[in-house]
């Protein structure tokens, strides 16, 4: 490269040349190593464990995991399909997939280039649209009440039937915009960048296809403002939101055909400051993982409208810009050394308020702590099976209400981003479990 080359090469990588939402260069070994994660996932094919968002991800990315991947998605449809038709007991109901979830199942399928069609295809896609407008009643005419399950899902559904090309009501994406214009996506006085990135996935998706062509120019200004409040919410190392939250806004800013300084120059550095924390190791969650996949390729949800239907998957490993994933490779599990630590535990939402120190290997997980407390110290707890990785629904007996949940935070004041089995204490910290409203 000449030194003219050079120069323009480092000033597109410092962001002054950008201006759509592109992210540097990823090198394909990293790419390889956060594909190398999610094997073991795809090798647990019981029904809890069964995760349609690794397959997604997969396939809009440029890992490809062999025979495996079509091995998952039969698994996939085998545990959705037997949900949704067969469930005729309301025992079997009970086991029924969430919106989300079922919405999640149907960007598999069109990641494997199917549509929603048939008695099946109808089944589903009608399930969802109940689901929808059963959150839509719950949202009410003056929008100031809460869906039941989250925003979250809710613009997760209207894509999912987006990329099937199924059209929703105009009132149900109402509900979305009014969301998205009103600020009601914030919690606890921070804007929830997830939930603001997937409605604005959604709204791409629908002025793409034009199914709500009524609603064309709101769904365009909507999907400016949430761009404007992501862009907002980028932190002086880059992340939108925190380290966590930039892979799905950065999947939906990448969606933009806007042509702008700030957007182009705020992602590159977003990507910047994922790619040294990937380097770091930090990313072990197989959902964030999934989710991160697609933006390392460039590509976003929204590509479901149209996947690249007539690349070979699973063929030899010489596919050009493509990285087979081998089976055989394990990934070491997260190393716990014979150093002792001290962590305090915490609960004040409880009578009698409890706490107790806890003596964990180095590396424990704050699971690990949990499980020594219930060992050892009188304390209890009880977890739910979720895409994300077990979720802590109660403590010493106390199960969290609806719109409630067990806050993990480290004392005095600080929110964990990460989850109970992920997030691993350092020596002398407390942690804090605490019953919030959401
Ligand atoms: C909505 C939401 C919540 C809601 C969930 C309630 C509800 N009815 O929806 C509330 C506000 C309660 C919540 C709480 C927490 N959340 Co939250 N949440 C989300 C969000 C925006 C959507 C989840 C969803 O619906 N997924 C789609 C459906 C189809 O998947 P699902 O598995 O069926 O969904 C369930 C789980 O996701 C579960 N859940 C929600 N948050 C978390 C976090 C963890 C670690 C686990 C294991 C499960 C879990 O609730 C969902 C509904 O039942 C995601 C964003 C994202 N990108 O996923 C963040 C997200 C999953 N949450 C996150 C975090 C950190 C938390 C907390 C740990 C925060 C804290 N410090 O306390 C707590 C969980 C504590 C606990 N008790 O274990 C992170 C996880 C990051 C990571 N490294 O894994 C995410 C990715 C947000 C982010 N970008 O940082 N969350």
């Amino acid at each position: 490269m000449g030194s003219l080359g050079a120069l323009l090469f480092l000033l597109g990588s410092l962001g002054a040349l950008a201006d759509v939402c592109e992210i540097p260069h990823v090198d394909s070994q990293l790419v390889e190593r956060m594909g190398q994660h999610l094997l073991p996932w795809m090798n647990q094919i019981s029904q809890e464990q069964l995760n349609p968002s690794i397959y997604v991800g997969l396939r809009l990315s440029s890992v490809q995991a062999g025979d495996m991947e079509a091995f998952y998605l039969h698994s996939l449809k085998l545990k959705y399909q037997q949900n949704i038709l067969g469930c005729t007991s309301s025992d079997d109901c009970k086991t029924k997939p969430s919106m989300g979830q079922l919405a999640l199942y149907m960007l598999a399928l069109r990641a494997n280039c199917e549509f929603a069609r048939g008695h099946k295809g109808d089944r589903l896609v009608s399930q969802l649209k109940r689901f929808l407008e059963d959150e839509k009643k719950a949202i009410g005419h003056n929008h100031k009440d809460y869906p039941y399950v989250s925003y979250y899902q809710y613009g997760l559904s209207i894509l999912a039937l987006c990329v099937h090309q199924k059209r929703v009501h105009d009132s149900v994406v109402k509900k979305l915009l009014y969301a998205v214009e009103h600020d009601q996506h914030f919690y606890q006085g921070t804007l929830s960048v997830d939930t603001e990135a997937m409605a604005g996935l959604a709204f791409a998706c629908l002025e793409r296809s034009n199914l709500n062509p009524n609603l064309r120019n709101r769904i365009t200004l909507a999907i400016r403002t949430a761009i404007g409040k992501i862009l907002k919410t980028q932190t002086s190392k880059g992340h939108f939101g925190h380290v966590y939250s930039s892979p799905l806004a950065l999947q939906f800013l990448m969606t933009s055909p806007m042509r702008d300084m700030e957007l182009g120059t705020a992602c590159l550095k977003a990507g910047a400051a994922l790619l040294a924390i990937l380097k770091d190791g930090d990313f072990q969650n197989v959902l964030m993982i999934s989710t991160l996949l697609p933006v390392l390729n460039h590509k976003s949800y929204v590509d479901l409208i149209s996947p690249d239907c007539h690349a070979p998957r699973a063929a030899p490993s010489s596919l050009l810009g493509t990285v087979v994933l081998e089976p055989a490779m394990e990934i070491p599990s997260q190393t716990q050394s014979s150093d002792v630590i001290r962590v305090t535990l915490k609960v004040p939402s409880v009578l009698p308020p409890y706490r107790h120190v806890i003596f964990v290997p180095a590396g424990s997980s704050l699971e690990d702590v949990l499980k020594k407390a219930q060992e050892l110290w009188g304390f209890t707890y009880g977890t739910k099976a979720t895409l994300s990785g077990p979720y802590l629904t109660s403590v010493m007996g106390k199960e969290a209400g609806e719109r409630e949940f067990w806050q993990l935070l480290r004392a005095p004041d600080t929110r964990l981003l990460q989850g109970i089995a992920e997030y691993t204490p350092k020596d002398g910290e407390t942690i804090e479990l605490r019953l919030v409203s959401w």
